[in-house]
């Protein structure tokens, strides 16, 4: 049986900042990821980097390719009511920026560094099964070119996304979940023509919400507000760009620039959060142990947020036996979980239209304009959206 010392489930941003980080301090580690390489290098999702996140990845040698490569953003487009209002973040929230790069790019770097450190990945890794987490020594059982393989680790990183078998492994009663299905989707595509905008749009219009994201100088990502089950059938590319220019629209001639849509989906809206985020040796970090509406671009950042707080609580307890940061690893984390579960779930009720059906929805839609108009015109709301959404540094 092959032995390491934290044996880390998932290649997504968590497990591979988490592999990295403990590399640093000498801990040994191996990421079972069920993918193939190229499949997770080329799968699109989020695309926005908090300040703290960049910073991270910046002073542990991660990031010279998103430095060179990402764009720098200072400010967000709010629309409704026909007129834009900009929020200039940066300026609010002490000079810091944020970075739209995106995750299977920085996913590619962290696995093309680590494979050149000499760490151990093993990609499609089928049938990961957790054993003994109750345990001082877990262990993890796979199949990895066609043969069974067994892992005994020290401590167990559950790091394997919303539908991994992390969370699942933990006992029936240990933990308890809390969720939130929110009554909209987004239908989200990527097109092949340069950005109508510089900085990230959200536009609150009587069709729904829509967003223009930006990725790089030729390609760009928008999102349309759609009902919570609707099926990307019903969504052919005319209806999109239709859409699009419809909600998008402003009453100073702005124009949206149109092309190829390259790839469509549709996204629930979906909060979910598991406590305690351990079980015994097993630490879950990142989608595996909560879910935010893509609404706030949370997500990602998030996950590696845990990771650090992992890697240091880990790095401590190699160093000294000190298991204080493990203890609290739970707690620490949950703090920032649960500021930016309220960020995004205020967001997303700020931005999206409201269903009919919702209880006193007439006097609700009134208040989403006032809440609008306030953090568009003051400074302290302004303010406070800034801390939320360039990352807010201690929570
Ligand atoms: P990931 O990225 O899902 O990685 C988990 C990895 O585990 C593998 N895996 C397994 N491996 C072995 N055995 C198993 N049984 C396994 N099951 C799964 C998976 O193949 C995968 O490689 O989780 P992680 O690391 O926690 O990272 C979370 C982020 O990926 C996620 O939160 C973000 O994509 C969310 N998100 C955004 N986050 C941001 O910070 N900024 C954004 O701008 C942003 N935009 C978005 C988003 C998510 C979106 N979708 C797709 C919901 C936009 C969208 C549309």
């Amino acid at each position: 049986m092959a032995r390491t010392q934290v044996g880390i489930v998932g290649a997504g941003p968590a497990g591979l900042v988490l592999a990295h980080l403990l590399a640093e301090h000498g801990i040994q580690s191996v990421v079972l990821e069920k993918y193939s390489r190229a499949y997770i290098e080329k799968r699109v999702r989020a695309g926005l980097l908090e300040h703290r996140t960049v910073e991270l990845l910046r002073s542990h040698g991660l990031g010279e390719r998103m430095l060179r490569e990402g764009l720098a953003h200072r400010g967000t487009d709010l629309r409704f009511g026909g007129a834009r209002h900009r929020i200039p973040y940066t300026d609010l929230y002490g000079g810091r920026e944020m970075l739209v790069y995106a995750q299977q790019e920085l996913v590619a770097d962290l696995v093309r560094l680590r494979l050149a450190a000499g760490g151990d990945i093993v990609f499609e890794a089928e049938e990961v099964a957790l054993h003994g987490l109750d345990s001082e020594s877990p262990r993890i059982t796979y199949r990895a070119a066609g043969e069974a393989r067994e892992l005994e680790c020290d401590f167990v990183a559950g790091c394997d996304g919303f539908h991994g078998v992390s969370r699942p492994s933990v006992p029936a009663g240990v933990l308890t979940t809390y969720e939130q299905r929110l009554p909209f989707g987004w239908v989200g595509i990527l097109a092949a023509v340069p950005p109508s905008t510089h900085e990230i749009i959200y536009a609150l219009h009587a069709r729904g919400f829509a967003g223009h994201m930006l990725r790089t100088s030729e390609i760009s990502r928008f999102y349309l507000q759609c009902d919570a089950d609707d099926v990307i059938e019903n969504w052919p590319d005319d209806r999109i760009w239709e859409e699009l220019r419809t909600r998008l629209a402003t009453n100073d001639g702005w124009t949206l620039k149109e092309g190829p849509i390259i790839e469509k989906n549709i996204t629930e809206m979906r909060s979910f959060v598991i406590e305690p985020m351990r079980y015994g040796r097993l630490y879950i970090a990142g989608d595996a142990a909560h879910i935010v509406p893509p609404t706030g671009a949370k997500g990602m950042n998030l996950a590696i947020s845990d990771a650090r707080v992992l890697a240091a609580a880990l790095a401590d307890w190699y160093q000294s036996g000190d298991d204080s940061g493990l203890e609290a690893y739970s707690e620490t984390c949950l703090r920032r979980v649960w500021r930016v579960q309220e960020f995004s779930n205020w967001m997303s009720w700020m931005i999206h239209c409201l269903p009919d059906d919702l209880p006193d929805v007439a006097y609700r839609r009134r208040l989403q304009l006032a809440q609008l108009e306030y953090v568009a015109r003051s400074a302290a709301a302004g303010a406070s959206f800034a801390e939320n959404y360039v990352g807010i540094e201690d929570v």
